[in-house]
């Protein structure tokens, strides 16, 4: 699984200047010939290489570490509905991108229905910086490019009464090998309070690397909770619903006791079956410590102080 590659392009963090908006392109996603091939095969319509999608860094939220290189990060993806072992990039570019319906629905005074093209042009995008920390205990730090998810619910405007934000994830059977596992609870759904949701961290994107989100990382459309473990940031919504009451995510459903609601980030609280102490860095064989709350907790810490009663770390 672990690629040893050149270090080339282990810039610190700061020196990687976002080069889609420096140099003004690029060059598309990068598809080996023998997945091209495979798509052609396949019947399935080559998505040709996805768009720019330049926007200026926020350096509000450094990554801190070294970026991941994009092509780890894009081929070593957790994304069930496509197969349950790391390697789905080249099956999952089969899902087409666009058009793409993202509803929002639910506890808001203006229920709306966006085509993902239009959203991303009618919302100012930014690029972040974030480090995502899987609960398997490897983690990775790349550029999104998106909005705040804030910014999504202030065109719906949530109900008072609204507590939770639930994103579900498309359900496209004829793309998505892995819905034939009819045990798993289809469609992957995730969750979180409406303050969670209103934090500035949480993030919609839109964008990877200066260019659209490809399929496997949750294109066009996925939502990013830096501070929790990765499976609660869901990839290619169709629907996002405000409600008042907590769902019961996808992870929760097949394993509660492993994986909670809250699941935020916490190195001193082990997974029932191996230690989250140290991460494994995507591209590399190096092992860091984990931090509390990813590193993030200046931002997120006062979400929690008084839910001291609930389970947060798992
Ligand atoms: N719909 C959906 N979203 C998902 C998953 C999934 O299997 N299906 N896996 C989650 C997990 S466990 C992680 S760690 C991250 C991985 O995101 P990445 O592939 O972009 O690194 O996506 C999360 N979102
Ligand atoms: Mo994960």
């Amino acid at each position: 699984m672990l690629i040893k590659r050149k270090r080339g392009w282990e810039l610190p963090e700061s020196a990687a200047t976002p080069e889609a908006v420096v140099l003004g392109r690029r060059k598309g996603l990068a598809l080996g010939a023998g997945a091209i091939a495979a798509l052609a095969s396949d019947g399935a319509q080559a998505q040709s290489a996805l768009p720019d999608l330049p926007a200026m860094r926020n350096p509000r939220y450094p990554g801190v570490r070294a970026l991941t290189p994009e092509r780890d990060a894009t081929t070593f993806n957790n994304y069930y509905e496509f197969g349950t072992d790391k390697g789905i990039s080249r099956v999952a570019q089969r899902m087409p991108l666009s058009p793409w319906t993202l509803k929002v629905e639910g506890m808001v005074a203006q229920p709306m229905e966006f085509d993902v093209d239009d959203l991303r042009r009618r919302l100012p995008l930014e690029e972040r910086v974030y480090r995502l920390r899987c609960v398997e205990a490897w983690g990775m730090t790349v550029p999104w490019t998106g909005f705040p998810l804030s910014a999504l619910l202030a065109l719906v405007q949530p109900q008072p009464a609204a507590k939770y934000v639930v994103f579900e994830t498309a359900r496209l059977p004829a793309v998505m090998p892995g819905l034939r596992q009819s045990w798993y609870p289809w469609p992957y759904t995730e969750g979180c309070t409406i303050e969670e949701a209103r934090n500035e961290l949480s993030f919609m994107a839109v964008g990877l690397y200066g260019k659209h989100v490809p399929q496997q990382n949750g294109g066009p459309i996925r939502v990013l909770f830096p501070w929790k473990y990765g499976f609660k940031s869901g990839k290619s919504f169709s629907r996002i619903i405000l409600t008042d009451q907590r769902p019961v995510s996808f992870w929760e459903r097949i394993q509660g006791q492993e994986y909670g609601f809250w699941a935020n980030v916490n190195p001193e609280v082990p997974h029932p079956r191996w230690s989250q102490a140290t991460e494994r860095l995507l591209g590399s064989n190096e092992r860091v410590p984990t931090q509390l709350f990813n590193g993030y907790g200046e931002f997120v810490a006062g979400l929690y102080t008084a839910l001291s009663q609930e389970r947060l770390w798992t």
